[in-house]
């Protein structure tokens, strides 16, 4: 009879030490599913934080070249100048309005020709590229960039001619050194060229 009290006592030491045991081991994977999670929380901050400051970086020297080339009348490097101006030719193709915001970032907008001497140094370019003209907002009224209202044009004869084609691009197909305007759509994809005052 004692025996067998004994042994049940037994046994229920054995249960409640098993199930110690059980408990003791979730909870260490437990602290260690917590420790992955607060590890792998780091090193992505770690990595979001090092291209906040690659970004940082490339802006400050962005921003010091811009303030240098204001300062002097001074173009960036692979940009031409004329007159009181940079110009930026893309190397690539973008829609308009990406080929705008692109200029922007580089603190310049798409250009606005101002004279029959700037269209044709943008025509000698010999480039099929967008600059920042466009009817997108009212078809037919043509506007600058800037906003102010298109006076002097260079289209060429029959152009422009579509509904569909609200932004204007100088075509690179023309012979003539100067008249090469075209209104294509603006979600084609072409070269565009930037202008940035310097003086
Ligand atoms: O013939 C003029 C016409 O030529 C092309 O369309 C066939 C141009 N389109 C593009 O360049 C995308 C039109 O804009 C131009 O008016
Ligand atoms: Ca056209």
């Amino acid at each position: 009879m004692a025996g067998a009290v004994w042994k049940r006592r037994f046994l229920a030491s054995a249960v409640s030490l098993g199930l110690l045991c059980v408990l003791l081991l979730a909870g260490i994977i437990g602290l260690l599913l917590y420790q992955r999670n607060l590890l792998n929380s780091y090193n992505n901050l770690t990595a979001e934080r090092d291209q906040l400051q690659t970004s940082y970086n490339n802006l400050t020297k962005e921003r010091d070249q811009l303030q240098t080339s204001n300062k002097y009348g001074k173009c960036p490097r692979d940009w031409k100048k004329s007159c009181c101006s940079c110009y930026y030719i893309s190397a690539d193709e973008k829609t308009w309005e990406d080929s705008r915001k692109d200029c922007q970032a580089r603190g310049a907008n798409l250009v606005i020709i101002n004279s029959r001497e700037e269209q044709a140094f943008i025509k000698a370019f010999n480039k099929r590229a967008w600059f920042g003209l466009t009817d997108i907002e009212v078809e037919g009224t043509w506007r600058w960039v800037d906003g102010t209202p298109l006076t002097t044009s260079y289209w060429t004869k029959g152009e422009p001619n579509d509904l569909q084609e609200d932004c204007a691009l100088v075509d690179n197909t023309q012979q003539d050194p100067v008249v090469a305007w075209n209104d294509v759509p603006c979600n084609h994809t072409n070269s565009w060229i930037c202008e940035r005052q310097v003086c």
